[in-house]
């Protein structure tokens, strides 16, 4: 007995304590396979660098691990160049091999990076040099990416800046560790143990947000009290320590403030940004922040928005709000992050309400204030047009607001790839400044020659073994962050390098699966929104379909509202004839968006109200389309399912259960999404059913009792025909 026991003792010590759970994200640095490894022979045997600061530290460790883990041998480290094979990193001003080198470090800037094969002493080595530490801890991990994806490592010369300066990831997290529209455990800022204790799991944070080039957090969310709390003196102090963690990787933090802070914190009887106590106060508590916090980011401000307090309340505008608070961080080099998602009760169509309400303020803002702007005018949809605030405003830089939490797609379980959204949105034309005035040329400044150009995501990221709640949702993460670097990157490019990453090179895993990735978003949207409509979740908690839903009585947005499906037809109608909401974009799009026969089919509905039997492109009725879309969706799911049990031989047990098991629950879900959809329209529309779409499990008034009382991220929000009762 007691040998049996201590053998299956040595068998559990034996066994890795976890196989693959996620944690390594895409920096997993396992040996590549053999005939990769033999294209590197004679690389990445010896790591050097003159420089002593802690960036250069974190950089050493990082090459060291990598190219141990890639390469599977010992790799020595030195301040000098000893034998062939070795990799030189740092700054000119560091390494004067570097300097000797002329290498065109002008068009690195302050946080790109020169990768170049070299010969210094009859010696071949591989250089990765920045103007700053930053740049070049980027260019490292730049160059270990060219080995996990398996480039060859020949005759380097790689010159790569940022387009973007403030690459940001936004949190939406709550001093309580709880997230808003968080689906992936619990805040990994852990307040109650900080400042005393830092969680070794922010050092890998800020090793995977670097290893994306991404500079700046904004670490809680912007609704609630956690924007007032959060600037109290112990609070800054907790603050103060995780920027310590993530200064070293280049990364700055930013904190949600919360406008009524003078009145919650200050006691004062006001937060008139007008009145000049309230403008000393803040300026008092900035210079606190800066003591405490040397390099602080700035704030991100939700304002007149969903409750939240704002200058509105007293009177004021956006501009008055967003100025008072840039002023009082002006002279420590800090900005305003001002965010446009403001809608309001009322007959306005509130796709139209943020343009309204910012375009007349162009102008006002002051030097360090951006407006930050959802991708679309709604609300992070499966699909919706890009914002008309991009190009709209003329003066004032517009930053992007992006969400890798799936709030409106699926949460952690349905597999959804965004890339395909992002570069939707990033290449979309808005013809500001004539043709080729791409959102992604506004954002980074080019199109009106902003100073400042920001990019923020809403963090997916938690205290979930795997980060992001799913294996797939990493990629999001992912994608998002190498497109906050060169938003003119290719979704199918960013999908490859993640799988070879994540995964394994094979090509027969990889193919099929960046495949099944780049089809993913559109499946969503046929199952969910399909041809331009919107917003057909259920309220509240955004997870299930609930198309009936009017709320009657509220002065709110509802499905009903969005789909305005009726006897006639269904759709919103945007044009001249209806909100007019067209007329916020530039001329050429507007004429474009104007007319049902030349708006593209994937925002038919978005922008028109149609007849049931409208003639489609394809020459079959608006109907017809419209549930061959819902029944393509569900199909399409059932092939990730069946494409995802071919895979098994290429992945990890526990990674390849868990996607296994979410494309299982996601396809009862899209299954849910369709019948419950086309039972709605069905019961308006009065139409048969084409051939080759099912006709729906239950009536109408099955679906409408369904309920989930609890969603994660919101928690008490009802009323889901999702998953049971
Ligand atoms: O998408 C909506 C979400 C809210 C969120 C809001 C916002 C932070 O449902 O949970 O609040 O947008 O962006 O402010």
């Amino acid at each position: 007995m007691k040998w049996v026991l201590l053998a299956l003792c040595a068998a559990v010590t034996l066994a890795p304590a976890r196989a693959e759970d996620g944690y390594q994200l895409w920096l997993r640095y396992r040996p590549l396979e053999k005939q990769t490894l033999e294209r590197t022979r004679g690389t990445g045997l010896e790591v050097v660098t003159a420089g002593h600061s802690a960036t250069a530290e974190v950089t050493r460790a990082e090459l060291v691990r990598g190219l141990e883990g890639l390469l599977a041998h010992k790799v020595k480290t030195s301040d000098h160049v000893g034998g062939p094979g070795a990799v030189l990193f740092g700054t000119p001003q560091d390494s004067p091999t570097i300097a000797a080198l002329n290498l065109p470090l002008t068009r690195a800037g302050s946080d790109g990076f020169v990768i170049k094969s070299a010969v210094t002493k009859g010696r071949k080595l591989i250089v990765i040099a920045g103007n700053t530490d930053v740049g070049v801890l980027h260019g490292a991990f730049a160059f270990l990416r060219l080995i996990q994806t398996g480039r060859t490592l020949d005759k380097l010369d790689i010159v790569e800046s940022p387009k973007i300066a403030l690459r940001m990831i936004d949190h939406w997290d709550n001093l309580d560790r709880t997230m808003e529209r968080g689906f992936s455990g619990f805040s990994i800022f852990n307040w109650w143990e900080l400042p005393g204790h830092v969680d070794p799991q922010l050092i890998d944070y800020a090793r995977a947000q670097a290893s994306l080039g991404i500079n700046a957090v904004v670490l809680t969310n912007p609704s609630g009290l956690t924007t007032a709390i959060s600037l109290t003196e112990p609070w800054l102090k907790k603050v103060a320590a995780v920027a310590d963690v993530l200064r070293p990787y280049g990364i700055k933090v930013f904190l949600s403030a919360r406008f009524s802070c003078p009145m919650e914190l200050g006691g004062l009887k006001t937060a008139d940004p007008l009145d000049p106590n309230v403008r000393v106060w803040w300026k008092a508590k900035a210079d606190e922040i800066y003591r405490i916090i040397p390099d602080f980011g700035g704030f991100l401000v939700k304002a007149n928005s969903e409750g939240q307090p704002g200058p509105q309340d007293y009177g004021r505008s956006h501009a008055d709000g967003a100025n008072m608070m840039a002023e009082a961080l002006q002279p420590h080099g800090g900005i305003v992050i001002w965010r446009a998602f403001v809608y309001s009760p009322g007959p306005e169509d509130r796709v139209k309400q943020a343009y309204n309400e910012f375009k007349p303020l162009d102008g006002q803002f002051a030097g360090n204030v951006v407006i930050q702007v959802k991708n679309g005018p709604l609300d992070f949809q499966p699909r919706e047009p890009f914002s008309p605030l991009f190009g709209g405003l003329e003066k004032t830089p517009t930053a992007l607001e992006l969400q890798q939490t799936k709030e409106y797609l699926g949460f952690e379980i349905h597999l959804v790839y965004l890339g395909p959204l992002w570069q939707e949105v990033l290449s979309a034309d808005t013809f500001a400044k004539g043709p080729g005035s791409t959102v992604a040329r506004v954002i980074d400044g080019e199109v009106f020659g902003n100073k400042l150009s920001v990019i923020a995501g809403v963090s997916n990221i938690g205290t979930a073994r795997n980060w992001s709640g799913s294996i797939f949702d990493q990629a999001n993460w992912y994608a998002y962050g190498r497109l906050a670097w060169n938003p003119e990157l290719d979704a199918k490019t960013l999908a490859e390098d993640w799988v070879r990453m994540t995964f394994t090179g094979n090509p027969a895993f990889t193919g099929p699966v960046v495949d099944m990735m780049m089809g993913s978003r559109e499946t969503a949207v046929d199952y969910m929104t399909p041809l331009g409509l919107a917003h057909q979740m259920a309220t509240g908690h955004h997870y299930g379909p609930g198309p009936w839903v009017n709320d009657a009585g509220r002065p709110d947005w509802n499905p009903v509202y969005y789909n305005n499906a009726g006897k006639d037809g269904i759709g919103f109608d945007r044009a001249a004839t209806g909100s007019n909401a067209v007329a916020q974009y530039a001329p050429p799009l507007a004429a474009i968006f104007s007319d049902p026969a030349k708006t593209p089919e994937p925002l038919l509905l978005w922008f028109h109200h149609l007849p049931w039997d409208y003639r489609m492109a394809s020459g079959k009725t608006l109907w017809d389309e419209l549930t061959l879309h819902y029944a393509r969706g569900v199909e399409q799911v059932a092939v990730m399912q069946a494409m995802w049990a071919k895979m098994k031989p290429y992945v990890d047990a526990e990674r390849w259960q868990i996607t296994a098991d979410f494309l299982a629950i996601q396809y009862g879900d899209a299954v849910i999404w369709r019948d419950a959809s086309i039972a709605t329209f069905q019961s308006l529309s009065g139409r048969a059913l084409p051939a080759g779409v099912p006709a729906p499990a239950h009536d109408l008034e099955w679906y409408k009792t369904q309920k989930l009382p609890f969603a994660p991220g919101n928690p008490g929000k009802t009323a889901s025909p999702f998953r049971g009762d």
